[in-house]
């Protein structure tokens, strides 16, 4: 537990530094509580994805709570800032079950949809890989046939994390691959489905009606499925990925988010941003390119990770 606490802190240490260390910056240049203060650390959230509503929210409360225990000191400012932003995350903590250990159904299937280029394909060989290494029957549903070298992309993470992958020449109706692969997975008693589907832009309504169709197959083939339903949103796309959330969830009901890059140039408060417009839960954390680099999102290891220092953590 607490060797993975740590590997995340290092993966986030990005967003982490870039984040809370301009807060801690702004806290000791301003030196004195005062308006301007309120007004610099609220455009560090804004700055940083926070959205604009969460940051006035945030910023309201800090100014309520600094005002009524009389805080003179910046530094106090800052820990107050801080604990205002862990209550945000701690309220309403939804489903945080572990993302690998589903249901025992054969099969258990996970459509993973999203916007060009977040990580879809990415995040299905990770996943793939840590059904695989928990002994679970996995088969990967290219899905996204809309180039040759989207299948191939896809084969390459099934060889390497050890399972199976349904494929079909480019080019044919996804839909017909996808319910060739879900009827399969049916026969043969695979545990786990992994769905890959193309990349689409969410404003693209004749694609999101192709994802409604592809939703439909899934069900023809198994009726209570798609289990999951996963939008994967790249994390450094900022406010865009709230409107990504939204399309999608109304074209096809998502049961949770995976969160890509957050080891690059997230600017973290993009958490914050979804817990104020949307009711759905961020399952996956995204930490890198490589096959492990996948972590379920877990609130208090998420905030652990992201607001203390490594020698505070370490105490734990
Ligand atoms: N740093 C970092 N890079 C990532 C992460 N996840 C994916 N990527 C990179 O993002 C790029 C796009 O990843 P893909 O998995 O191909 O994305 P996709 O959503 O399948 O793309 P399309 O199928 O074209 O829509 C690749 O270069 C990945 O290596 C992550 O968590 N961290
Ligand atoms: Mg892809």
């Amino acid at each position: 537990m607490l060797s993975k606490l740590r590997s995340l802190r290092d993966k986030l240490s990005k967003s982490k530094s870039g984040f809370m260390g301009k807060i801690e910056e702004t806290v000791k240049v301003r030196g004195v509580v005062d308006d301007q203060l309120y007004e610099d650390l609220e455009e560090i959230l804004i700055k940083n994805d926070c959205g604009t509503e969460m940051a006035e929210r945030i910023i309201t409360s800090l100014r309520k709570e600094v005002k009524e225990d009389r805080i003179t000191d910046p530094e106090v400012v800052q820990i107050y800032l801080v604990d205002i932003m862990q209550n945000i995350l701690f309220k309403d903590i939804p489903d945080e079950s572990d993302f690998f250990q589903p249901p025992a159904l054969q099969p258990y299937v996970i459509a993973f949809v999203g916007v060009n280029g977040t990580g879809k394909t990415t995040t299905i060989g990770k996943v793939a890989n840590r059904f695989a290494q928990s002994g679970k029957k996995v088969l990967i549903v290219a899905g996204d046939t809309f180039r040759a070298a989207a299948i191939d992309q896809v084969a390459i993470w099934a060889e390497r994390a050890g399972v199976h992958i349904m494929r079909s020449e480019p080019e044919r109706d996804p839909a017909s691959v996808i319910y060739d692969g879900v009827a399969s997975a049916v026969a043969k008693k695979y545990d786990i489905v992994l769905i890959d589907t193309a990349g689409r832009q969410h404003t693209k309504e004749r694609l999101m009606k192709e994802l409604q169709k592809i939703d439909r197959v899934i069900k023809k083939a198994c009726p209570e499925a798609p289990h999951e339903t996963i939008l994967v949103v790249d994390s450094t796309t900022g406010q865009n990925a709230i409107s990504q959330a939204k399309h999608f969830d109304e074209a096809i009901k998502l049961t949770g988010l995976a969160l890509t890059k957050f080891d690059g140039t997230a600017k973290g408060g993009i958490i914050f941003n979804i817990k104020q417009n949307l009711e759905i839960p961020v399952r996956l954390l995204g930490v890198g390119e490589q096959i492990e680099d996948i972590e379920n999102f877990h609130t208090v290891r998420f905030v652990k990770a992201f607001f203390t220092s490594g020698d505070e953590a370490e105490e734990e």
